[in-house]
C-alpha cells in the first residue's frame, strides 16, 4: 500500500487553521486507524501472578475499610492501554477483589455486565436479584447488566475472587452508570441448580422471558463435565462454554466464558482469532505461549492475549490443568467482526 503524506508535510499555518476550526486531515492517520490486513492492538500479552497480587490485596484490607472502598479491588491493568484506563483488553476489565470475614459490600446495580470467578476462601456469597449464590473455588457467578448484587461473608478467612466486566466497552459507549440500593431480601438460596444436563423446568414463571435464568455455575459440575468429556474422547481439545441453559447462547452478551482442560503432557494449539482473550488458571500448571512470549502460570494466575495472537496452552506436568477463558467473541459475532485464521 502507498505511503501517505504525513502531518509534517503540511504547512504549520494550515494545520493550525484546521485545529482552530476543529478539523483534522484524515490521510496522515489513515494507516493507523485502518492498518493493512490486521488490527494493531493496544492490548499487550501480559500475565499477573497471584503471589504478587495477594499480599498487596491483603494489605489493602488493612489500609482501607470496606465502607471506604465499597468494593476492595486491585485492577489487573494492561500497560498497553495505559494503567489509568483500567483495561485488560479493549473490552475486558479484570480485578481481584478481597472480602474479609463479616464484611459486606453493599447492594448496587449498574449497566456493565460482571462475572466473578472464585479464587480462594470459603463462605462468602453474592446475592443477585434476591438469589443468594454461595462462592466456592472455581465457581462462576453472573451479575448481568441491571441486576442488583451485593457480597457478604460468613466465614473466618479472607475470600478473593476475580471480577470480569465489560466495563471498558460500556464506558467507551458512554453507557456506564450505577445505582445504589438497600440490602436485598433473599428469595432463593441458589445452592441447587434448576437446570440439569438437557433438562429445563417447565414452570412458566421460570421459563418466562428471562435473559439470565442461571446465575451460578458451580466448578464441581464444570470440572465433572470436562473430566467426562476427556474420558469419552482421548484426543483433541476439551472445552465447555458457559451458556444460558434455556437458549444455548453465550451466558452474557458481550464477553464469552469457557473452561478448558489441558491433559497431562498435552499441548493445545489455538487458532488465531479476532477476539482478545483472558486466561485464568483454576487448577494445575500451564505454560502459556502467546506469539513469542512464554508465561509460566500456576493456580490463580491470570494472563491476556491480543487479537490474532498465536496461542499455545502447554501442560508439562503429570496432572491435568483447568483454565477459565474470557473472550470478546460474543460482541464481535453480533457485530459481524469475528474471524478465525489458520496458524502460521
Ligand atoms: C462492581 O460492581 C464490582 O459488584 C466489582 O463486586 C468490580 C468494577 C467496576 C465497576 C463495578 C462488584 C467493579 C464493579
Amino acid at each position: 500500500m502507498e505511503q501517505l503524506a504525513r502531518l509534517e508535510d503540511l504547512p504549520t499555518r494550515y494545520v493550525a487553521d484546521l485545529t482552530q476550526k476543529n478539523l483534522v486531515p484524515l490521510w496522515p492517520s489513515l494507516r493507523n486507524v485502518l492498518p493493512p490486513l490486521k488490527p494493531i492492538p493496544h492490548t499487550q500479552a501480559i500475565s499477573w501472578k497471584f503471589k504478587d497480587i495477594k499480599p498487596l490485596l491483603i494489605e489493602a484490607g488493612e489500609l482501607t475499610p470496606i465502607e471506604k472502598a465499597e468494593r476492595r479491588v486491585l485492577v489487573l491493568a494492561n500497560p498497553g492501554h495505559g494503567l489509568e484506563n483500567m483495561r485488560a483488553t479493549s473490552v475486558i476489565y479484570l480485578g481481584m477483589q478481597l472480602l474479609l470475614p463479616k464484611e459486606w459490600a453493599p447492594a448496587h446495580r449498574h449497566t456493565p455486565n460482571a462475572v466473578r470467578l472464585i479464587v480462594e476462601g470459603e463462605k462468602a456469597y453474592t446475592t443477585v436479584e434476591g438469589e443468594k449464590c454461595p462462592m466456592s473455588h472455581g465457581d462462576l457467578i453472573l451479575t448481568p447488566s441491571g441486576l442488583w448484587h451485593e457480597h457478604g461473608h460468613d466465614g473466618d478467612e479472607p475470600v478473593i475472587w476475580l471480577d470480569v466486566l465489560d466495563l471498558p466497552l460500556v464506558y467507551y459507549m458512554e453507557a456506564s452508570y450505577v445505582e445504589g440500593g438497600e440490602c436485598q431480601p433473599v428469595t432463593n438460596t441458589g445452592t441447587k441448580s434448576r437446570y440439569g444436563k438437557g433438562l429445563v423446568p417447565t414452570q412458566h414463571h421460570i421459563r418466562a422471558k428471562n435473559n439470565y435464568p442461571m446465575l451460578r455455575y458451580p466448578w464441581a459440575e464444570a470440572k465433572q463435565l470436562l473430566n467426562d468429556l476427556a474420558e469419552a474422547q482421548s484426543q483433541g481439545p476439551i472445552q465447555v462454554a458457559y451458556v444460558n441453559p434455556e437458549t444455548g447462547e453465550d451466558c452474557q452478551k458481550i464477553i464469552g466464558y469457557s473452561a478448558v482442560m489441558v491433559r497431562a503432557n498435552e499441548t493445545i494449539q489455538m487458532s488465531p482469532c479476532s477476539a482478545a482473550q483472558v486466561f485464568h488458571v483454576i487448577e494445575g500448571q500451564l505454560e502459556l505461549q502467546i506469539g513469542t512470549d512464554t508465561f509460566n502460570l500456576e493456580k490463580a494466575d491470570t494472563a491476556c492475549a491480543p487479537c490474532f495472537a498465536q496461542v499455545d496452552l502447554i501442560n508439562k506436568s503429570s496432572e491435568p490443568c483447568f483454565i477459565f477463558i474470557a473472550d470478546e467473541a460474543p460482541i464481535q459475532k453480533k457485530l459481524d467482526l469475528y474471524s478465525v485464521r489458520e496458524r502460521n
